[in-house]
C-alpha cells in the first residue's frame, strides 16, 4: 500500500514540477516559469519588492493635517519617499482595519497604471506610516507609445491561442509591464479561460509587438498535497450543528443573499457559497423544512449515489461558509476583499461568492482554486478520488476544503485584491504554507500542539503526504530557511514556511494558552487567537509577492501594531530556530535572535 502510494505520489509530484518548476531557486523571489501545452514556456516576472517596516511608525507628508484620507495620505508618502511626481502613483484599493489602514497603490506612467509594479502602506491609528513594500520601477529605455498598435481582438486572439483557452469577456485593460531587462512595454490584459483543463490566466499581451509577454495564473492547484483530518474518522464531521452561520460575520445567515431572513435559498447557497455538481443549479435541497441539511454519507457506496452526493454538497457548503465566518471575524471582510455576493454596504465588491463545484467532472485525484480579483468569484473544483474502492470525495475532507478555502483569503489579502501578489515561486510557495497552517490551526484542541501529521482520508494513507509532519522537534522536521536552496516547487516551499509557522504557534501558545472558542470569539488574549490575529494582519501589510523575510518582517510588524510588539522574541525565537534570525538572506540560514531576545 505504501510504496503503491508513494508510486502515485512521485507521478503527481512530477506533474506539478512540469508546470511550475522555477527556473533557479535564485529566482524565486522574482520569477515563476510556467510551460503550457507541449511547448510554451513563460516566466512570469515581478520586480523584487522593497520592504520597510517602522515600528511605532514615521510621518509623512500629510501627518500635520487633522483629518487623516488614506488615498491622500498614501499618494504623498509614496510620492516623497519614492521621489516620484503624484502623477506617477495611483490610489488603486484599500481598507480600514481595526488596528491599521491599507492602501494599495500602482506606479504610472502617462496615466496608465503599471500591472506589476504596485505598493503597498499601512497606517497604524496614530496616522503614522507603519509599513511600505514598493516594486516601482525606473525603466532604462523610453517608454513605448501609450496608443496601442495592435488591437484588444487581435491581443485576445494571440493569447487564446497561446494558452489554449478562450477569452471569458471579463473587460480587457490596457496595463504597463515591467520586464527583466529593466524595460517597460504596453500590454492589453485579458482573462482566458479553459473549462476542461480548469486554466484560468490573466495574460499580458505587448500592445505594439503581439508579444505573450507574462501571465498571471489564478488557479492554485492542489496536485498530490491533500490535506485530510487528523482523525480521518468522517462520522465525526457529520455531527448536526444548528444555526453554525456566525450573525457578525454572516448577518442574513448562510442561506439568503437579499435583505431579510425570509428570502433565503432552501439549498446549498447563499451570500458566501453555492455548492453544485456539474451546473450552479444542481444545489442540494435542504432534507426538511427549516434549512435542515441532514444527509448521512454511506461510506460503502460509490460517492456519486444520491446521497452521498448530497453530503458532499452540504459538508464543502459547510467548510467554506465557516471559513468566511471564522476570517470574517479575524479581518478578511468585504472591505478587505472577501468573498459574497451582498456586501451590504460595507466596501470592496460584491457579486464574488465562492462556487464550490464537487465532483467536477474535469479531473481526478485533486482540487483547485482560482483567485481572480475582488469582484470575480473565486473558484473550488473538487474532484473524486480513484485511490480506493468505492471511489473518495475530495469535498468531505475538511482539509482540503480549508486548504483550497485558504488560497483565495492569502491570495485577496496580499497586494490589496488583485489576485496578482503570490504569483513568484517564493510567495506562491507560502501561499501553500499558509493554506497549510490554517488546517493544523482548525485541528487543534488544546496548548498540547502534538506534530501535526498530515493524515490521508481520499489515498486512505496514514503515513500522510508531507515530506515531515510539522513538529516543534528539529529531528522530526529538520526544514530550514537554507532549503529554498534546493526546494523549487511551491508546495515543497510551503512545507518549510508552514513549519516556521507551526514553531510560531507552538511558542505563542505555550506563553499565552488556548482559547477553545476562537473560532466564535477574537478578543481574548490566548495563543491560538494572537496567532490567528497575526496570521490575517501580516497579510495586508507584506508586500506584492514577498519573499521570507518580507513576510516574517510583516508578523514581527503586525505584532507592533496590535499587541505594541509583546510577543517579538516568541517570534523571533521560532523563526531564527528555522534559520530565518537576524541575518538570514538569500536563502542562508541564520540563527541570531535581535538584542534583548533571550535564547531558549
Ligand atoms: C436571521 O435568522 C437568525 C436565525 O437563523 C436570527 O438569529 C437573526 O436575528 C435573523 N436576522 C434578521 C436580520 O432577521
Ligand atoms: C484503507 O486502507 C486500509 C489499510 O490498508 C484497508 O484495510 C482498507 O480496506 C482501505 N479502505 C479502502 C476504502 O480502500
Ligand atoms: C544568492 O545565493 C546564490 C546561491 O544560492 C548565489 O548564486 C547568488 O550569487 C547569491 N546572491 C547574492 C546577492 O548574494
Ligand atoms: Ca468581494
Ligand atoms: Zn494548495
Amino acid at each position: 500500500m505504501t510504496s503503491f502510494s508513494k508510486l502515485l505520489k512521485s507521478a503527481l509530484l512530477a506533474v506539478a514540477f512540469s508546470a511550475f518548476g522555477a527556473a533557479s531557486p535564485v529566482d524565486h523571489p522574482t520569477r515563476r516559469s510556467f510551460t503550457i501545452g507541449a511547448n510554451l514556456q513563460i516566466e512570469a516576472f515581478h520586480p523584487l519588492s522593497t520592504f520597510e517596516t517602522f515600528g511605532a511608525g514615521i510621518d509623512h507628508p500629510l501627518s500635520k493635517r487633522s483629518k487623516f484620507d488614506l488615498k491622500s495620505a498614501a499618494i504623498s508618502f509614496v510620492g516623497s519617499h519614492l521621489s516620484k511626481s503624484a502623477s506617477s502613483v495611483a490610489f488603486k484599493s484599500g481598507f480600514s482595519g481595526e488596528v491599521s489602514d491599507h492602501a494599495f497603490l500602482a506606479q504610472m506612467h502617462d496615466g496608465i497604471p503599471f500591472a506589476n509594479a504596485v505598493a503597498n502602506v499601512a497606517f497604524n491609528k496614530d496616522n503614522k506610516v507603519v509599513t511600505f513594500g514598493s516594486s516601482f520601477v525606473n525603466p532604462s529605455k523610453s517608454f513605448a507609445s501609450t496608443t496601442p498598435s495592435i488591437s484588444v481582438e487581435s491581443a485576445i486572439s494571440i493569447a487564446e491561442k497561446a494558452l489554449d483557452g478562450t477569452f471569458n469577456n471579463h473587460p480587457p485593460t490596457i496595463e504597463f509591464f515591467a520586464k527583466p531587462d529593466n524595460t517597460a512595454v504596453l500590454t492589453h490584459v485579458v482573462q482566458i479561460q479553459n473549462d476542461a483543463t480548469g486554466a484560468w490566466f490573466e495574460a499580458f499581451v505587448d500592445a505594439h509587438s503581439g508579444e505573450l509577454v507574462s501571465v498571471t495564473d489564478f488557479v492554485t492547484r492542489a496536485s498530490y498535497l491533500v490535506l485530510p483530518m487528523q482523525e480521518e474518522i468522517l462520522t465525526q464531521g457529520f455531527q448536526t450543528l444548528v444555526d453554525p452561520a456566525d450573525l457578525t460575520a454572516s448577518p442574513l445567515g448562510w442561506h439568503s443573499t437579499g435583505t431579510t431572513n425570509t428570502t433565503h435559498f432552501e439549498t446549498s447557497r447563499g451570500n458566501n457559497a453555492i455548492s453544485f455538481k456539474g451546473a450552479q443549479t444542481a444545489t442540494t435541497s435542504e432534507s426538511s423544512d427549516a434549512l435542515n441539511f441532514i444527509f448521512k454519507q454511506d461510506p460503502t457506496l460509490a460517492p456519486t449515489v444520491q446521497v452521498n452526493l448530497d453530503a458532499a454538497r452540504t459538508n464543502a457548503f459547510y467548510v467554506v461558509n465557516t471559513m468566511h465566518d471564522l476570517t470574517y471575524k479575524y479581518g478578511f471582510t468585504e472591505a478587505s476583499f472577501n468573498f459574497q455576493n451582498n456586501n451590504f454596504g460595507k466596501g470592496g465588491v460584491g457579486n464574488d461568492q465562492v462556487t464550490i463545484s464537487v465532483q467536477d467532472s474535469a479531473g481526478t485525484n485533486n482540487a483547485d482554486f482560482a483567485t481572480p480579483a475582488d469582484g470575480q468569484s473565486g473558484r473550488m473544483r473538487m474532484f473524486l478520488w480513484t485511490f480506493t474502492s468505492p471511489q473518495r470525495d475530495g469535498a468531505l475532507e475538511n482539509d482540503i476544503v480549508t486548504h483550497e478555502m485558504t488560497h483565495g483569503v492569502t491570495n485577496r489579502m496580499t497586494g490589496g485584491g488583485t489576485g496578482r501578489c503570490l504569483q513568484t515561486t517564493e510567495a506562491g510557495g507560502m501561499g501553500e504554507g499558509w493554506s497549510d497552517t490554517m488546517a493544523f490551526w482548525n485541528e487543534q484542541t488544546s496548548t498540547a500542539t502534538p506534530d501535526f501529521i498530515l493524515g490521508q482520508y481520499v489515498e486512505n494513507n496514514t503515513v500522510g503526504i508531507r515530506t515531515h509532519p510539522y513538529s516543534t522537534n528539529p529531528a522530526v522536521n529538520p526544514l530550514q530557511y537554507s532549503d529554498l536552496q534546493t526546494r523549487t516547487e511551491v508546495h515543497s516551499i510551503g512545507e518549510v514556511w508552514a513549519n516556521m509557522l507551526f514553531n510560531v504557534y507552538a511558542n505563542l501558545v505555550g506563553i499565552h494558552g488556548f482559547s477553545s472558542n476562537a473560532r466564535r470569539d477574537p478578543t481574548t488574549s490566548e495563543g491560538n487567537v494572537v496567532f490567528l490575529h497575526l496570521f490575517i494582519d501580516s497579510l495586508a501589510i507584506q508586500p506584492c509577492n514577498p519573499t521570507f523575510l518580507n513576510a516574517r518582517d510583516a508578523w514581527l510588524q503586525a505584532d507592533v501594531n496590535r499587541f505594541g510588539g509583546a510577543n517579538a522574541c516568541a517570534l523571533w525565537d521560532a523563526f531564527a530556530s528555522r534559520g530565518l534570525g537576524v541575518g538570514a538572506a538569500n536563502h542562508t540560514n541564520s540563527f541570531l535572535l535581535p538584542p534583548g531576545c533571550p535564547s531558549s
